[in-house]
């Protein structure tokens, strides 16, 4: 995989460069490589710019009967003809997420609770039954969905493309069962995806063991910036199965009406408060902390900060739980560096760049600390970043006391 990443990197170069428009004829009249892979010239980025009046507000304003999810995409689909591809592709992560909350609500009563022995995966992690269960269903739902190009997983080493009966234009990078290590426990986890479009357009003919250079090209399509998300959504599993969902004009939450089995809307346009009063961080790394970490938080339990107030303290150490909340109530979350995770611990591509753009089209801010997360290329698929997010006020003050932590250091010449 280290290789893998290393000749991506080289091929960089090679993408992401002269524009053509996709079309299927392009598609017959390229010729195949040895491998059975048709290579396309790259085809713009079609910037998605959903109807700038939220489908999700009229809906919910104009109707008495509960919008289902289907419907709101139906609705989107029709003021926004770009997105009609869209419909296919989130009904099929409808259906996964309900399939996946179905496995997580019984797992204790099907043996579907603890780990599959041995099996690890690609970050040399434990695999839980369901890690495994819910990646099948996630992936095959994406394939038969026709929309797909290349489908990225936490629990795949590399990306996999789609062969041609089934492909489309879409890019997907998702985390199955984020928080699994907390499913014996019974407590919240969470599908986290993130949908681009295909930059440099490839079909796969037939499954190849051997990976060459075009293969690679196309698999360069999962290394986009958050920046270029078209949309992006969270399935959260706890005492309600909820569906955050953004396409680029806000971000919508859906729960699951378990006895008609359909997502309602049940918040358009949520909007995170500009402050809130919760720190949610794992405070164990205190020690292996920056000093500016380590003064942030501490003017938060003093409440010598900005807002004069002492915040409290909430974390479940599940990504999707602790996000959610952050959306809901405000504050701050994050999993920065530290002397065990150098570079961070959560993923940038499948886990960080999705929860940004989803905080950000509610209003809120993500970073790194350094870097606004969503500006960041990946390197790798699996790469890992520090991740700070939350309401703009606490962000801001974040910024502002680690940043002045980086001056100093600078100043003292300390070396990172
Ligand atoms: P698992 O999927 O292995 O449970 O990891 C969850 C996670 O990736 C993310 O959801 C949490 O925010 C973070 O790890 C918790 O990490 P710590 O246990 O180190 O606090």
């Amino acid at each position: 995989m280290q290789g893998i990443n290393f000749i991506l990197q080289l091929h960089k170069p090679f993408l992401f460069h002269k524009p053509a428009i996709f079309s299927q004829k392009a598609v017959s009249g390229n010729s195949n490589n040895k491998h059975g892979y048709t290579l396309l010239p790259a085809y713009r980025m079609v910037a998605v710019q959903p109807n700038k009046v939220s489908v999700a507000e009229q809906l919910l304003s104009s109707q008495a009967t509960p919008i289902s999810l289907t419907r709101y995409l139906l609705e989107v689909a029709k003021q926004n003809k770009e997105l009609e591809d869209m419909v296919g592709l989130i009904n099929g992560i409808q259906f996964a997420c309900k399939k996946i909350s179905s496995m997580v609500g019984k797992a204790g009563v099907t043996d579907l609770m603890g780990s599959y022995q041995g099996l690890v995966n690609f970050h040399g992690e434990e695999q839980k039954k369901l890690d495994v269960l819910s990646n099948e269903v996630l992936k095959n739902a994406l394939k038969f969905s026709g929309k797909m190009a290349v489908i990225a997983s936490e629990e795949e080493d590399v990306p996999i493309m789609v062969e041609e009966s089934y492909s489309g234009n879409y890019v997907v990078v998702f985390d199955p069962l984020d928080g699994s290590s907390n499913l014996d426990a019974g407590l919240p986890t969470g599908t986290i995806f993130g949908v681009f479009q295909q930059q440099f357009a490839c079909l796969v003919r037939e499954f190849e063991e051997q990976i060459d250079q075009v293969e690679l090209a196309c698999l360069q399509n999962t290394l986009q910036p958050g920046r270029r998300l078209i949309a992006a959504g969270y399935c959260i599993y706890s005492s309600s199965t909820m569906l955050v969902l953004s396409l680029g004009n806000g971000s919508h939450c859906f729960t699951l009406d378990t006895e008609v089995g359909e997502f309602v809307l049940t918040r358009a346009n949520m909007k995170i408060p500009q402050r809130g009063h919760i720190y949610s961080f794992n405070e164990s790394n205190y020690y292996q902390w920056d000093k500016g970490i380590q003064e942030y938080i501490e003017r938060l339990k003093k409440g010598n900060n900005q807002s004069a107030t002492r915040y409290s303290s909430r974390y479940v150490g599940s990504m999707v739980a602790d996000v959610h909340r952050t959306l809901l109530y405000g504050g701050i979350f994050g999993y920065p560096a530290d002397q065990k995770n150098v570079g961070g611990k959560l993923r940038l591509v499948y886990e960080c760049a999705p929860m940004a753009y989803l905080v950000e089209q509610a209003g809120g801010k993500a970073t790194t600390g350094r870097e606004d997360i969503l500006d960041i290329t990946p390197k790798s698929i699996h790469e890992r970043k520090p991740l700070v997010l939350g309401s703009p006020d606490d962000i801001e003050e974040f910024l502002q006391v680690y940043g002045m932590s980086l001056v100093n250091r600078e100043a003292m010449h300390i070396e990172e």
